[in-house]
C-alpha cells in the first residue's frame, strides 16, 4: 500500500484551490488534480504492508498536532513531472517543525525516505504543457489546520485516487 501523510483543506479553501486549478489548467494544460484529491503532503511514506499500515493508523490516531495557519501566497512549478502548485512565499516554521517531528517519529517505525529539503506545496496540475505562472492572479489564502490524515494512494487505470485510513486526534 502506498501511503502518505497530508493536510486536507477545509471545504471553502478546497473550493478556492479548485478555482485556481481551473485557471492554471486553462493556462498551462496538463492533468488537473480532482477537487477531492487536493492536499498538502507532509510526508510520503512509500509502500508499506497491511500490518505496517494498521500500526501507522494507530500512531496517527494517537497524534495531537498543534493548530496552525499556513499562508498560501505564491505560485510555483517543479520541472519534473510538470507540476504547477501553490504554496508559501516564506518558510513556515510551525509547518516545517511538524514535518520534522513526523519524520523523527517515522524513522523508528521503519519508514525511510526522509527528504533532504521540504517545500510545502499543493499540487494543482501534473504533466503541465507550460510551466508558466506569470499572468495568474495573486494569491492570499490561509489554511487553518489542526488535523492530519494518513492517506492511501490507490492507482488503477483511471489514475490515482486517495482514501483516508486514519485521522490524527481521533482514536
Ligand atoms: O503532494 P504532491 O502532489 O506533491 O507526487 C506525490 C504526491 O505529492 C508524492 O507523494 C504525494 C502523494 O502521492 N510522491 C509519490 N511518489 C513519491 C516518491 N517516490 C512521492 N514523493 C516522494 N517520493
Amino acid at each position: 500500500m502506498r501511503l502518505f501523510l497530508a493536510l486536507v483543506p477545509p471545504p471553502a479553501l478546497r473550493a478556492r484551490l479548485a478555482e485556481l486549478a481551473d485557471l492554471a489548467h486553462a493556462r498551462c494544460g496538463g492533468r488537473r488534480m480532482p477537487d477531492a484529491s487536493l492536499h498538502l503532503t507532509l510526508a510520503f511514506l512509500g509502500e508499506v504492508d497491511e500490518v505496517q499500515a494498521v500500526a501507522l493508523g494507530g500512531w496517527v490516531r494517537s497524534l495531537e498536532i498543534p493548530p496552525g495557519d499556513w499562508r498560501l501566497d505564491r505560485w510555483g512549478t517543479f520541472q519534473r513531472p510538470g507540476i504547477v502548485w501553490v504554496g508559501g512565499r516564506h518558510p513556515d516554521p510551525p509547518l516545517e517543525a511538524l514535518q520534522r517531528r513526523l519524520w523523527d517519529e517515522l524513522a523508528p517505525r521503519g519508514i525511510g525516505g526522509r527528504p533532504g529539503r521540504y517545500i510545502p506545496h499543493v499540487t494543482l496540475l501534473r504533466h503541465a504543457h507550460a510551466l508558466e505562472t506569470d499572468g495568474l492572479p495573486d494569491i492570499r489564502l490561509d489554511w487553518p489546520y489542526n488535523q492530519l490524515e494518513l492517506i492511501h494512494s490507490i492507482t488503477d487505470h483511471r489514475g490515482a485516487r486517495y482514501a483516508t485510513l486514519a485521522r490524527s486526534g481521533s482514536p
